[in-house]
């Protein structure tokens, strides 16, 4: 009997010291301990003809018992170890294996335009200017130059809010606000999100964004606004890119003018397609922003950023920038 409770013993205490096996080195120092050929517990085994006869049986038994308990245990923490491990005594888990990598987002094509078109305005030395889309009747209408009547006012064609709040119809606001707060000269651009209750097609959408750009100083002429246009358009459209003014009308600007693009159709007869509009900022709204018309000259112009980029990358529904559709979203 004390020759069985020495066999248990003997398990056991393999069984602990396995527990303690924290590398691949140290689990062949613990084989070589207990189960090589002349280790403890294969050894249990030549000790049974010390044994009196009848116990031999049973001790043998429970000798090949603890021998495959160990052997078992030791060969589980084996095969864990290689399992995640190349190095023998590094951390548990093979650093090589290819993980798991998060998908990454990409910034919206609306949000790349701004960038590019701040780009470009940064490098024709325009600083950026950011305002409220809540706005208030004085600075979406009033200091415009857009007298009561005025259609642009109607509440069909406007988010109001209240009789004299609205979601801004239109960045010249942030010209107003530049043109309250700081003095000439003054050379901004202002992007930003507008509010019209258009029907949603394939052109319209009830929000879009517009870059406007204005300068006041001296003796600042239409040479300037045209010459400003034509090397943004250039630069983001391309060398060669063919535009043209087209008279037209503005209550805040006088003169007015459209800038159209040349394009060519699948048939290849060439059309004109309006991008956006400009002027001489009318001396009303230097009157109403507190700024010397007799000694200041200014001048605007506005594109739509979602016009321009559908231009530029071939895009022919306005609601695709805002469907959020990843197999969109993931081409640019
Ligand atoms: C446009 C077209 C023409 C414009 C005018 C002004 C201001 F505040 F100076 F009067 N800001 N923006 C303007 C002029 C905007 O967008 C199509």
């Amino acid at each position: 009997m004390e020759n069985l409770e020495s066999f248990k013993e003997a398990g056991s205490r393999a069984l602990a010291d396995l527990k303690k096996v924290s590398s691949l080195g140290e689990l062949e120092e613990f084989r070589i301990k207990y189960l090589s050929r002349n280790g403890e517990i294969t050894g249990l085994l030549s000790t049974l003809g010390k044994l009196p006869k009848e116990l031999r049986p049973q001790a043998g038994q429970l000798a090949n018992t603890i021998k495959e308990q160990v052997k078992s245990a030791f060969e589980e923490l084996l095969a864990s170890m290689q399992g995640n491990n190349r190095s023998a005594s590094g951390p548990l888990f093979d650093v090589t294996l290819p993980g798991n990598t998060p998908g990454q987002g990409s910034v919206h094509l609306i949000t790349q335009t701004i960038d590019e078109l701040l780009e470009i305005f940064g490098r024709m030395g325009f600083d950026v200017a950011y305002g409220p889309e809540i706005e208030d009747d004085f600075h979406n209408f009033v200091a415009l130059n857009i007298p009561e009547i005025h259609p642009a006012r109607d509440p069909l064609d406007n988010f109001y809010i209240d009789d004299q709040t609205l979601l801004r119809s239109q960045t010249s606001t942030v010209q107003i606000r530049v043109m309250e707060n700081k003095k000439p000269p003054i050379r901004i651009v202002a992007p930003g999100r507008v509010y019209r209750p258009d029907s949603v097609d394939a052109t319209h959408m009830y929000m879009f964004h517009q870059i406007e750009a204005l300068v006041v100083d001296e003796g600042v002429s239409m040479v300037d606004l045209k010459t400003t246009i034509d090397q943004f358009i250039q630069a983001f459209f391309g060398e060669g890119t063919t535009w043209r003014f087209r008279p037209s009308f503005f209550p805040f600007t006088e003169p007015s003018g459209e800038i159209d693009m040349k394009l060519t159709d699948k048939a290849g007869n060439d059309y004109w397609m309006e991008v956006g509009g400009c002027g001489m900022v009318d001396p009303n709204v230097f009157g109403k922003v507190g700024i010397d018309a007799e000694k200041y000259t200014g001048w605007a112009f506005g594109f739509g950023i979602e016009r321009l980029a559908m231009r530029k990358y071939g895009i022919p529904d306005i609601r695709l920038f805002f469907e959020n559709d990843l197999r969109f979203l993931e081409q640019f």
